[in-house]
């Protein structure tokens, strides 16, 4: 087995070390620390299922032994696509004791996307639910083994119909689980927003990972006395570890996974358990603060409401307390790795006015004007990053490489952003092109590609147009050929491709013609700017 790698400088891979943010520990063994500290401690709830810490590491074990007698060899990838299922953490777990490294998809992930993450990950299989939200996902496997057949073994948690099931593996009995992964090994790959084109794997390793989840729960002041309720779908990197599911876990807290994120299915969650603390995007944050005011549930635990993925604005931000009683944190964060918070004890304007401030004081920011010069203290920039949980590469994308890494290693991040006097930042907008559909991060090359495969279709320009409730809403703009095809056939053929619904066009928009300049085509990114200008004009 050769461990996939991340590579920092020796030199800064040393600081980090010595500063304490690596410690040198591994999934596995935190997990093993938690049992032997509190092995009797509830740390999973979901649906009927309430594990002790105890009881996760015996599941994550069978499953690791399954999972190697099914043919898996360490360092094998393996793509997760679960939803908010106690499952989700003894697979993962699982696959960490293993040795075996998760690739993690989004529920809403559909063949192509699956498909490009088994192939750029090499993966040797593929993990799913059943059923869910009314879709049956081995049926998606079954399309995902027949296009990539490296993909060798399914596993279902549930009914496996053709495929083995979790708990139809076989027992492993006799089989010797590895030793425990060196920390600075690729831990996981987790799935970029996919700015420009298909979406990037971001390799991350034990040591920057756990340093992330760690030190966010210290800010979130978790507690074994604290219980997350994991309401976004806990592949996201910011439930995942922002704290998220693994940051409540380290802190021996409790964590509660909600089936979904609507108030009707998270309040009586919250009330039930005695929710402390979770997680939202903006236009979900927005549905809590209207239904909170007359729900019968008891929301009174909630402590601490955590959003992030898009600026939530300061107008509702300032409602938070108010209507729900509890302390807002914002999060601005990436899968990449810098994630801004603001502090709990922050005063009001900081926490409704900025997008928070680095989790470490070994994160270096830089903010530059686009000639690559610092802009005066104050004023918006581009935002560029590097430290001890950012990635210096994506995997296997020499391209990608080139274009998001300076050569210094900072992480261009594409965000445009400004710092007040206290180093907090203001999220004013982004440099590249794609679109924040509530915290859903979509490439609008990506999507003019899909529509150009339409035979009525001869050009497409895809933009982010403001939207009162999802924050940013995508719009295409196109030139039909021949018959103009209806909008909505349109969106309909777009649903047939394989893709996550949420990459479907809100609006199709039809034009005769883009504009070209007198030297020629104007650049994808000007047309795209004239474009959205234009139209919001006219509105
Ligand atoms: C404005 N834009 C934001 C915010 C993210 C914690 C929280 C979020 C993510 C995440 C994450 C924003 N205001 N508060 O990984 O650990 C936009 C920026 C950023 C991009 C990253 C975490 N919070 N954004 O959203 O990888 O444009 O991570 O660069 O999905 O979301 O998207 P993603």
């Amino acid at each position: 087995m050769i461990p996939l790698r991340q590579v920092w400088p020796p030199e800064c891979a040393a600081r980090y070390r010595a500063a304490g943010y690596w410690r040198g520990e591994t999934f596995t063994s935190f997990l093993r620390q938690r049992v032997r500290e509190m092995p009797d401690h509830i740390a999973v709830v979901g649906g009927e299922a309430r594990w002790t810490f105890v009881e996760l590491e015996a599941r994550a074990e069978r499953i690791a032994r399954g999972l190697l007698a099914l043919g898996f060899q360490p360092g094998d990838r393996v793509v997760v696509q679960l939803p908010n299922i106690p499952e989700f953490l003894s697979v993962v777990f699982g696959l960490f004791r293993a040795r075996l490294v998760p690739v993690y998809a989004l529920p809403a992930h559909r063949q192509i996307e699956i498909a490009h993450f088994a192939r750029t990950a090499e993966a040797r299989g593929y993990i799913v639910a059943q059923n869910h939200d009314g879709f049956d996902y081995r049926t998606l496997a079954q399309q995902v083994t027949a296009e990539v057949p490296a993909v060798e073994h399914v596993v279902v948690v549930g009914e496996g119909g053709d495929f083995p099931s979790l708990d139809t593996l076989p027992s492993g009995e006799g089989v010797v689980l590895p030793e425990d992964a060196d920390p600075s090994e690729v831990a996981f790959l987790q799935i970029s927003g996919g700015s420009t084109g298909l979406s990037k794997l971001i390799p991350r390793t034990h040591d920057d990972y756990i340093y992330s989840f760690r030190a966010s729960a210290e800010i979130c002041q978790l507690s074994p006395d604290s219980v997350y309720l994991a309401a976004l779908p806990v592949a996201h990197n910011f439930p995942m570890s922002s704290p998220g599911v693994f940051g409540a876990l380290y802190a021996g807290s409790r964590i509660v996974l909600a089936p979904s994120p609507s108030p009707e299915a998270a309040f009586p969650l919250i009330a039930r358990e005695r929710v402390t603390i979770t997680g939202l995007v903006p236009p979900l944050a927005l549905l809590w603060l209207q239904a909170a005011p007359t729900t019968t549930h008891d929301l009174s635990s909630l402590q601490v409401l955590q959003v992030g993925g898009a600026k939530f604005l300061p107008e509702s931000a300032r409602r938070v307390r108010p209507v729900l009683g509890c302390t807002l944190q914002q999060v601005f964060g990436m899968a990449e790795g810098l994630v801004n918070y603001t502090r709990l004890d922050d005063p009001d304007e900081i926490i409704v006015e900025t997008q928070g401030r680095p989790i470490s004081d070994a994160d270096e920011v830089l903010i530059l004007d686009d000639a690559g010069h610092p802009v005066p203290e104050g004023e918006a920039g581009n935002l560029l990053t590097r430290g001890p949980y950012t990635i210096r590469a994506y995997h296997n994308n020499d391209g990608a490489n080139a274009r998001a890494f300076t050569p210094d290693g900072y992480y261009r991040t594409g965000d445009v952003v400004k710092r007040t006097p206290e180093g907090y930042l203001v999220v004013q907008g982004r440099a590249s092109d794609h679109i924040n559909r509530a915290g859903e991060k979509i490439s609008a090359e990506e999507i003019e590609d899909h529509l150009l495969g339409h035979p009525s279709v001869f050009d497409a320009a895809v933009v982010s147009l403001p939207d009162a409730f999802l924050g940013e809403r995508s719009c295409a703009f196109i030139i039909a050929q021949g018959e103009k095809p209806k909008a909505a056939a349109l969106k309909a053929w777009m649903r047939t491709r394989g893709l996550a619904d949420f990459k479907v066009p809100d609006q199709i928009v039809f034009v005769d013609a883009f504009e070209t300049t007198a030297v020629g085509k104007v650049s994808r990114k000007e047309l795209r700017a004239n474009l959205r200008r234009r139209f919001l004009e006219q509105e």
